[in-house]
Protein backbone atom coordinates (compact mmCIF):
# COMPACT_ATOMS: atom_id res chain seq x y z
CA UNK A 1 0.00 0.00 0.00
CA UNK A 2 1.30 3.51 -0.80
CA UNK A 3 2.36 6.10 1.82
CA UNK A 4 -0.08 8.76 2.11
CA UNK A 5 0.53 12.37 2.83
CA UNK A 6 -0.03 14.45 6.12
CA UNK A 7 -0.60 17.89 5.26
CA UNK A 8 -4.19 19.26 5.29
CA UNK A 9 -4.76 21.30 2.04
CA UNK A 10 -5.92 24.54 3.08
CA UNK A 11 -3.61 26.40 0.75
CA UNK A 12 -5.31 27.56 -2.63
CA UNK A 13 -2.68 26.25 -4.97
CA UNK A 14 -3.66 22.69 -3.98
CA UNK A 15 -7.28 23.38 -4.39
CA UNK A 16 -5.98 24.78 -8.07
CA UNK A 17 -3.88 21.67 -8.62
CA UNK A 18 -7.14 19.46 -7.63
CA UNK A 19 -9.52 21.07 -9.57
CA UNK A 20 -7.36 21.23 -12.63
CA UNK A 21 -6.54 17.53 -12.28
CA UNK A 22 -10.17 16.75 -12.58
CA UNK A 23 -10.89 18.91 -15.35
CA UNK A 24 -8.36 16.87 -17.61
CA UNK A 25 -9.82 12.94 -16.77
CA UNK A 26 -13.13 11.34 -16.82
CA UNK A 27 -15.43 11.70 -14.09
CA UNK A 28 -17.84 8.81 -12.94
CA UNK A 29 -20.97 8.64 -13.70
CA UNK A 30 -22.12 6.85 -10.25
CA UNK A 31 -20.83 6.65 -7.00
CA UNK A 32 -20.13 2.68 -6.20
CA UNK A 33 -21.52 0.76 -3.27
CA UNK A 34 -18.53 -1.70 -2.17
CA UNK A 35 -19.38 -3.94 0.64
CA UNK A 36 -16.28 -4.45 3.03
CA UNK A 37 -13.65 -3.74 0.73
CA UNK A 38 -9.65 -4.43 2.26
CA UNK A 39 -7.91 -1.19 2.97
CA UNK A 40 -6.04 -1.95 -0.22
CA UNK A 41 -9.13 -1.84 -2.09
CA UNK A 42 -9.93 1.48 -0.19
CA UNK A 43 -7.14 2.91 -0.88
CA UNK A 44 -5.66 1.81 -4.81
CA UNK A 45 -9.18 2.47 -6.03
CA UNK A 46 -10.59 5.32 -4.28
CA UNK A 47 -8.55 7.60 -1.71
CA UNK A 48 -5.82 7.89 -3.87
CA UNK A 49 -7.49 8.74 -6.79
CA UNK A 50 -9.64 11.06 -5.13
CA UNK A 51 -12.93 8.65 -5.82
CA UNK A 52 -16.11 9.06 -3.61
CA UNK A 53 -17.56 5.64 -2.86
CA UNK A 54 -20.06 4.19 -0.32
CA UNK A 55 -18.70 1.27 1.82
CA UNK A 56 -21.17 -0.93 3.50
CA UNK A 57 -21.02 -3.11 6.24
CA UNK A 58 -18.10 -1.46 8.00
CA UNK A 59 -19.72 -0.80 10.76
CA UNK A 60 -21.61 -3.63 11.41
CA UNK A 61 -21.28 -4.56 15.64
CA UNK A 62 -19.80 -1.03 16.21
CA UNK A 63 -21.52 -0.36 19.91
CA UNK A 64 -22.59 3.26 17.61
CA UNK A 65 -25.07 1.02 15.25
CA UNK A 66 -26.83 -0.12 17.98
CA UNK A 67 -28.29 3.42 18.66
CA UNK A 68 -31.98 3.69 18.83
CA UNK A 69 -33.48 6.75 19.44
CA UNK A 70 -35.58 5.90 22.73
CA UNK A 71 -32.16 4.88 23.82
CA UNK A 72 -30.24 8.29 22.99
CA UNK A 73 -33.45 10.32 24.74
CA UNK A 74 -33.16 7.84 27.44
CA UNK A 75 -29.14 8.43 28.54
CA UNK A 76 -28.15 11.36 25.87
CA UNK A 77 -31.67 13.34 26.35
CA UNK A 78 -30.06 15.92 29.21
CA UNK A 79 -26.78 16.48 27.05
CA UNK A 80 -26.74 20.08 25.49
CA UNK A 81 -25.78 20.95 21.73
CA UNK A 82 -25.45 23.87 19.65
CA UNK A 83 -28.09 24.01 17.20
CA UNK A 84 -28.95 25.90 13.96
CA UNK A 85 -32.11 27.67 13.90
CA UNK A 86 -34.08 28.60 10.36
CA UNK A 87 -33.95 27.16 6.92
CA UNK A 88 -31.34 29.58 5.99
CA UNK A 89 -27.70 28.60 6.31
CA UNK A 90 -26.39 33.04 5.14
CA UNK A 91 -29.68 33.69 7.73
CA UNK A 92 -29.64 30.82 10.60
CA UNK A 93 -29.28 32.09 14.30
CA UNK A 94 -27.20 29.53 16.65
CA UNK A 95 -28.82 28.45 19.68
CA UNK A 96 -28.98 25.59 22.18
CA UNK A 97 -30.92 22.67 23.56
CA UNK A 98 -30.77 19.64 25.35
CA UNK A 99 -31.23 16.36 23.05
CA UNK A 100 -34.44 15.79 24.72
CA UNK A 101 -36.16 19.70 23.94
CA UNK A 102 -34.55 19.20 20.65
CA UNK A 103 -36.24 15.87 19.37
CA UNK A 104 -39.65 17.43 20.91
CA UNK A 105 -38.96 21.05 18.34
CA UNK A 106 -38.61 18.26 15.55
CA UNK A 107 -41.63 16.83 16.31
CA UNK A 108 -43.60 20.40 16.62
CA UNK A 109 -42.09 20.94 12.95
CA UNK A 110 -39.76 23.44 14.19
CA UNK A 111 -36.77 24.52 11.94
CA UNK A 112 -33.84 23.30 13.62
CA UNK A 113 -30.38 21.15 13.13
CA UNK A 114 -28.72 20.15 15.85
CA UNK A 115 -25.34 20.23 13.23
CA UNK A 116 -22.08 20.32 13.23
CA UNK A 117 -21.59 19.45 17.36
CA UNK A 118 -18.09 17.92 18.91
CA UNK A 119 -19.25 14.07 20.37
CA UNK A 120 -19.77 14.46 23.90
CA UNK A 121 -17.18 12.47 25.97
CA UNK A 122 -19.83 10.62 27.63
CA UNK A 123 -20.44 9.19 23.63
CA UNK A 124 -17.05 8.84 23.03
CA UNK A 125 -16.55 4.97 24.26
CA UNK A 126 -18.92 3.86 21.68
CA UNK A 127 -17.04 5.26 18.47
CA UNK A 128 -14.91 3.59 16.26
CA UNK A 129 -12.95 5.01 13.79
CA UNK A 130 -13.60 3.53 10.13
CA UNK A 131 -10.49 1.01 10.29
CA UNK A 132 -9.35 1.85 6.69
CA UNK A 133 -6.62 4.65 7.99
CA UNK A 134 -4.19 4.30 10.85
CA UNK A 135 -5.61 6.68 13.74
CA UNK A 136 -3.12 9.10 13.45
CA UNK A 137 -5.54 10.14 10.20
CA UNK A 138 -8.32 11.42 12.56
CA UNK A 139 -8.46 13.86 15.50
CA UNK A 140 -11.00 13.87 18.60
CA UNK A 141 -12.63 17.38 17.24
CA UNK A 142 -12.54 16.04 13.87
CA UNK A 143 -15.76 13.60 14.53
CA UNK A 144 -18.90 15.26 14.56
CA UNK A 145 -22.34 14.44 15.22
CA UNK A 146 -25.45 15.40 13.17
CA UNK A 147 -29.21 15.20 14.22
CA UNK A 148 -31.53 16.02 11.68
CA UNK A 149 -35.53 15.88 11.15
CA UNK A 150 -36.54 15.31 7.73
CA UNK A 151 -35.93 18.38 5.18
CA UNK A 152 -32.88 19.27 7.18
CA UNK A 153 -29.40 19.33 5.94
CA UNK A 154 -26.39 20.66 4.50
CA UNK A 155 -26.24 23.38 1.21
CA UNK A 156 -23.79 22.46 -1.51
CA UNK A 157 -19.86 23.06 -0.15
CA UNK A 158 -16.86 21.35 -0.01
CA UNK A 159 -14.61 20.54 2.33
CA UNK A 160 -10.70 20.57 2.88
CA UNK A 161 -10.35 17.52 3.92
CA UNK A 162 -11.26 14.15 3.04
CA UNK A 163 -13.82 13.06 5.36
CA UNK A 164 -16.29 9.46 6.20
CA UNK A 165 -20.05 10.24 6.72
CA UNK A 166 -21.45 7.03 8.90
CA UNK A 167 -24.71 7.14 8.66
CA UNK A 168 -26.62 5.39 11.50
CA UNK A 169 -30.14 6.02 11.94
CA UNK A 170 -33.01 7.26 9.45
CA UNK A 171 -31.98 7.97 5.56
CA UNK A 172 -29.66 10.90 3.79
CA UNK A 173 -29.25 11.54 0.77
CA UNK A 174 -26.29 13.27 -0.67
CA UNK A 175 -25.53 14.60 -3.96
CA UNK A 176 -21.67 15.17 -4.98
CA UNK A 177 -19.91 16.72 -7.82
CA UNK A 178 -16.48 16.73 -8.75
CA UNK A 179 -13.85 19.29 -7.60
CA UNK A 180 -12.97 20.95 -10.83
CA UNK A 181 -17.58 22.33 -11.49
CA UNK A 182 -16.25 25.09 -9.46
CA UNK A 183 -16.92 28.04 -12.31
CA UNK A 184 -20.63 26.53 -12.65
CA UNK A 185 -21.85 26.18 -9.21
CA UNK A 186 -21.70 30.11 -8.32
CA UNK A 187 -20.05 30.02 -5.32
CA UNK A 188 -21.98 31.87 -2.55
CA UNK A 189 -19.15 33.64 0.19
CA UNK A 190 -20.80 32.88 3.19
CA UNK A 191 -18.18 30.09 4.83
CA UNK A 192 -15.07 31.64 2.48
CA UNK A 193 -12.99 28.69 1.80
CA UNK A 194 -15.08 26.02 2.14
CA UNK A 195 -17.02 27.07 -1.10
CA UNK A 196 -20.24 27.04 -0.45
CA UNK A 197 -22.65 27.53 -3.77
CA UNK A 198 -25.77 28.90 -4.44
CA UNK A 199 -26.58 25.84 -6.67
CA UNK A 200 -29.07 23.49 -5.36
CA UNK A 201 -27.93 19.84 -6.70
CA UNK A 202 -31.36 18.47 -5.66
CA UNK A 203 -33.35 21.51 -7.12
CA UNK A 204 -31.27 23.41 -9.64
CA UNK A 205 -32.89 26.24 -10.88
CA UNK A 206 -31.97 26.84 -14.63
CA UNK A 207 -32.91 30.31 -14.73
CA UNK A 208 -31.05 32.23 -12.33
CA UNK A 209 -28.20 29.44 -12.46
CA UNK A 210 -27.88 28.38 -15.83
CA UNK A 211 -24.08 27.33 -15.96
CA UNK A 212 -25.22 24.36 -13.56
CA UNK A 213 -26.97 22.88 -16.81
CA UNK A 214 -23.27 21.44 -17.32
CA UNK A 215 -23.19 20.22 -13.99
CA UNK A 216 -23.72 15.84 -13.49
CA UNK A 217 -24.57 15.35 -9.76
CA UNK A 218 -23.98 12.32 -8.77
CA UNK A 219 -26.30 10.24 -5.93
CA UNK A 220 -25.17 8.88 -3.02
CA UNK A 221 -28.40 7.00 -0.95
CA UNK A 222 -27.30 6.19 2.78
CA UNK A 223 -29.08 3.83 4.91
CA UNK A 224 -27.86 3.09 8.63
CA UNK A 225 -24.68 1.56 8.25
CA UNK A 226 -23.86 2.91 5.20
CA UNK A 227 -20.25 4.80 5.34
CA UNK A 228 -19.49 7.61 2.48
CA UNK A 229 -16.24 8.76 1.67
CA UNK A 230 -15.90 12.22 -0.11
CA UNK A 231 -12.75 12.96 -0.86
CA UNK A 232 -11.23 16.75 -0.56
CA UNK A 233 -12.90 19.05 -3.12
CA UNK A 234 -15.86 17.11 -4.08
CA UNK A 235 -18.73 19.47 -3.47
CA UNK A 236 -22.26 17.97 -1.75
CA UNK A 237 -25.45 18.66 -0.63
CA UNK A 238 -27.36 16.80 1.91
CA UNK A 239 -30.63 16.21 2.35
CA UNK A 240 -32.16 14.00 5.21
CA UNK A 241 -35.08 12.20 4.71
CA UNK A 242 -36.35 11.20 7.91
CA UNK A 243 -35.14 11.45 11.14
CA UNK A 244 -31.34 11.12 10.76
CA UNK A 245 -28.44 10.81 12.97
CA UNK A 246 -24.95 10.79 11.38
CA UNK A 247 -21.41 10.83 12.23
CA UNK A 248 -18.84 12.69 10.10
CA UNK A 249 -14.87 11.42 10.52
CA UNK A 250 -12.95 14.48 9.48
CA UNK A 251 -9.65 13.16 8.19
CA UNK A 252 -5.93 15.61 9.03
CA UNK A 253 -5.48 15.37 5.28
CA UNK A 254 -6.13 14.78 1.59
CA UNK A 255 -5.07 11.41 -0.37
CA UNK A 256 -5.46 12.35 -3.70
CA UNK A 257 -1.97 11.85 -5.26
CA UNK A 258 -1.19 15.06 -7.03
CA UNK A 259 2.11 15.33 -9.14
CA UNK A 260 2.85 19.10 -8.00
CA UNK A 261 1.68 18.84 -4.20
CA UNK A 262 3.46 15.38 -3.58
CA UNK A 263 6.98 16.55 -2.59
CA UNK A 264 5.90 18.75 -0.51
CA UNK A 265 3.91 15.78 1.42
CA UNK A 266 7.27 14.19 0.92
CA UNK A 267 9.15 16.71 2.37
CA UNK A 268 6.36 17.35 5.28
CA UNK A 269 7.22 13.46 6.18
CA UNK A 270 10.86 13.71 6.07
CA UNK A 271 10.34 16.68 8.54
CA UNK A 272 8.14 14.82 10.93
CA UNK A 273 10.67 11.57 10.53
CA UNK A 274 8.62 9.46 8.18
CA UNK A 275 10.19 7.41 6.44
CA UNK A 276 8.64 7.20 2.56
O1 LIG B 1 -24.96 15.58 7.20
C1 LIG B 1 -25.04 16.77 6.91
O2 LIG B 1 -26.07 17.42 6.99
C2 LIG B 1 -23.86 17.52 6.38
C3 LIG B 1 -22.59 16.76 6.38
C4 LIG B 1 -21.55 17.56 5.66
O3 LIG B 1 -21.79 18.57 5.10
C5 LIG B 1 -20.21 17.11 5.58
O4 LIG B 1 -19.94 15.96 5.92
O5 LIG B 1 -19.37 17.90 5.14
Amino acid sequence: MARLGLMRPDDPEFLRELEATWAAKPKPSMIDRIPRPTAEEFHDTYARRGLPVVLTGVADGWPIMTWTWPRLRQQYGDTKFEVRVGPDYDAMQRGSMTLVEYLDAIERGEQVYMANNPVPATLRPEIQYPPYLDQARYYDRGVRLWIGGSGSGAHLHRDLTDNFILNVLGRKRVMLCAPDQTPHLYAWEVHGMLGSCKVSAFDPDYRRHPAARRVTFLNASLSPGDLLYIPCGWYHQVDNLDLVCSLNFFLMDSFAELSHWQPRRDAERLAKGIVP
